[in-house]
């Protein structure tokens, strides 16, 4: 489903300019220059990589695919390295990827159920506006629940993005039970014969445990009306909180099994390298990444347009 993938290469690579800076340059600095590229250069790329925030196990495995490709004396270029390590940093991102919410995915399903989650500003409410907004593009009809009831301006700011994207919103007054408004939603959704829904919740802290009860409750709720959703549930983490985003999604997986990771913000952060950690100790693929506020601003994550991006 060509169309209905959102990548621009040039605004990733835009967005990804803080993160390139910080591991291109530290990666350049370490290489470049030197006479021969030899174990000890390779120690020192090791160590490099492991201060980035793309995690020890990558970094060792860099290094590793790095030592066998360098058999031959022509191999040992500048060059050669920087491909050898974009070629793993691919891999590693592949192996826990899956296909985004594609078309003959989500058809099989009426509707399609999408649960948001994460700790408070991540990113959620702006992400469900965004990606209202691309499944609208796409012809589905979208309805949106406003299951953040807990902070007062939270209905209005989901409604003024549900208004941007055109799509059809479903909220109660403040306070009310979050489960109830998924509850709603379901049966709104029902009614009007929408193909995806898609359920907004306050933000919590991980630590909070009758917060994170409140999630498995929505669950609950919207299991009972289609005993298969939700069909995904989403964690939003800020890119800039680098180490943290992995505590995060450790977290609320115990609560809520994860079926894939939003990281927004990549256009205002450094810490982008945090992707290929979370992506190798999680298990959970990443499926969006947002590069800044607009509305188009959402892009598919794709392994191998990210790495180029980034390493370009
Ligand atoms: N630059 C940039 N800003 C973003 C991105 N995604 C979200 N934001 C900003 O982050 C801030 C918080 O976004 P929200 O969508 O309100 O976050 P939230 O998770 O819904 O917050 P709570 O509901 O309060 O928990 C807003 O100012 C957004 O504009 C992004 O990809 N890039
Ligand atoms: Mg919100």
């Amino acid at each position: 489903m060509g169309f209905f993938k959102n990548i621009n290469f040039n605004k990733l690579k835009g967005g990804l300019s803080k993160t390139r800076e910080k591991i291109v340059s530290s990666i350049t600095e370490t290489i470049s220059g030197k006479a021969k590229i030899d174990e000890e250069v390779l120690e020192e790329l090791e160590e490099t990589l492991i201060t980035s925030d793309i995690g020890m196990e990558t970094a060792e495995r860099i290094i590793d695919a790095t030592r066998r490709s360098l058999k031959s004396e022509k191999d040992r270029t500048e060059e050669k390295i920087i491909e050898t390590i974009k070629k793993e940093l691919i891999k590693v991102l592949e192996e826990t990827h899956t296909d985004e919410d594609n078309l003959e995915k989500i058809k099989k399903y009426k509707p399609y159920v999408i649960l948001v989650i994460g700790v408070n500003g991540a990113g959620k409410t702006t992400t469900i506006g965004k990606l209202a907004n691309n499944f609208k593009q796409a012809g589905l009809k979208v309805v949106i629940g406003s299951a953040d009831t807990f902070r007062a301006a939270a209905n209005e700011q989901l409604e003024t993005w549900a208004n941007r994207a055109g799509v059809d919103i479903i909220q109660r007054e403040h306070g009310a039970d979050p489960s109830a408004v998924a509850y709603d939603t379901l049966a709104s959704a029902k009614q009007t014969d929408a193909d995806i829904v898609i359920i907004d919740t306050a933000g919590r802290l991980h630590t909070k445990n009758n917060l994170m009860e409140e999630l498995k409750k929505i669950k609950r709720v919207l299991g009972k009306v289609y005993d298969y959703a939700p069909n995904e549930t989403y964690l939003v983490i800020d890119g800039n909180t680098g180490q943290n985003g992995l505590m995060q999604a450790r977290e609320f997986s115990k609560y809520a099994a994860l079926t894939g990771l939003i990281i927004t913000k990549l256009d205002g952060t450094a810490k982008g390298g945090i992707i290929f950690k979370i992506s190798s100790e999680q298990k959970v693929p990443v499926k969006y990444i947002g590069v800044g506020e607009g509305i188009d601003d959402l892009q598919t994550f794709e392994p191998k347009e990210f790495v180029n991006a980034l390493l370009d």
